[in-house]
């Protein structure tokens, strides 16, 4: 059953640079909550109301609960096809920029070298006074947010929450690698969520064919020039498949 459209077979000789954004429907299939999905709910808690500063201020406790609750759920899982898929990718193709919006880190864990996290990383935590860095948390009681050892300030997940800036470096290589790619992939993303939301304008306006790999209809499903309405493991294996074939 042939899955890419044939207008993307038609360019594939032309294709050098490749940029692929993911979203939290390329980890769905590893057991990874969604945002938006049904099971994205924490508490009956939206994320938005949970991934903020404000939040964080007036109830830490219940912030720092819901991220240790991801963080547990991630030791019990591990990269799909597709993350597998998208590392393997890198390596038949000239260029490629892998650009996450998930925290979740599977994208490492299946071997991505050449990506950015748009929204940091659930496996890392800084001090909210003084920024400390750490991967490896101080030891505390269940639902006692850990300090700092420098400061005594609160630990929090080093994520961009909502209201919160991108980090500079991360979405300004995403933005130069999509305005001169030739092919721009969307993996499981509802397209929503901004800044990021905006690269792949950048990737269409530079001339970049789309191409979107989604069971549903998104936000940009109308600006992509490719669809495959399929699961992750499903629609990107095959991209790999005809690069690989491409040679
Ligand atoms: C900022 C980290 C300002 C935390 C996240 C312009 C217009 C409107 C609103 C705004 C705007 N500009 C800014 C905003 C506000 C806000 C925003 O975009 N709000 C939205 C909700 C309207 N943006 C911000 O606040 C950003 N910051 O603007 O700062 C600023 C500027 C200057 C100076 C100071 C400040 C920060 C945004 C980042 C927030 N942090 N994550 C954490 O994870 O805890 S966002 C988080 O939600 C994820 O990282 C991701 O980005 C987003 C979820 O979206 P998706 O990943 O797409 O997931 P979703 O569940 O929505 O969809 C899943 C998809 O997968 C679906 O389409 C589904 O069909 C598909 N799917 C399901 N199963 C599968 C599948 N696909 C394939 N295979 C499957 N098996
Ligand atoms: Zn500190």
């Amino acid at each position: 059953m042939k899955t890419l459209p044939d207008s993307l077979l038609e360019r594939l000789p032309q294709i050098r640079s490749v940029c692929v954004m993911t979203g939290a429907g390329i980890s769905a299939e590893s057991g990874v909550p969604t945002f938006r999905g049904a099971e994205g709910l924490w508490k009956k808690f939206r994320p938005e109301e949970l991934a903020s500063i404000d939040a964080f201020l007036a109830n830490p406790e219940i912030v720092w609960e819901w991220y240790s609750y991801r963080r547990t759920l991630l030791e019990s899982v591990e990269p799909n096809a597709a993350h597998r898929a998208l590392a393997r990718l890198e390596a038949v193709v000239e260029s490629m920029l892998l650009i996450t919006q998930n925290v979740d880190g599977l994208h490492a864990l299946a071997g991505s070298k050449n990506m950015v996290e748009l929204h940091g990383n659930i496996r890392r935590s800084h001090c909210h006074a003084c920024g400390n860095s750490v991967t490896e948390l101080p030891r505390s009681e269940k639902g006692v947010v850990p300090v700092c050892e420098i400061c005594g300030g609160l630990y929090r997940p080093s994520v961009v929450w909502f209201g919160e800036i991108l980090p500079m470096e991360a979405f300004g290589r995403a933005e130069r690698a999509a305005k001169v790619c030739d092919l721009f992939v969307l993996v499981g993303t509802s397209g929503v969520v901004y800044p990021a939301a905006s690269i792949p304008f950048s990737a269409k306006s530079g001339g970049a064919y789309v191409l979107e790999i989604n069971p549903e209809e998104t936000e940009l499903s109308r600006y992509a020039d490719g669809i495959v309405r399929a699961l992750a493991t499903v629609g990107v294996p095959p991209l790999l498949e005809a690069f690989t074939q491409r040679g």
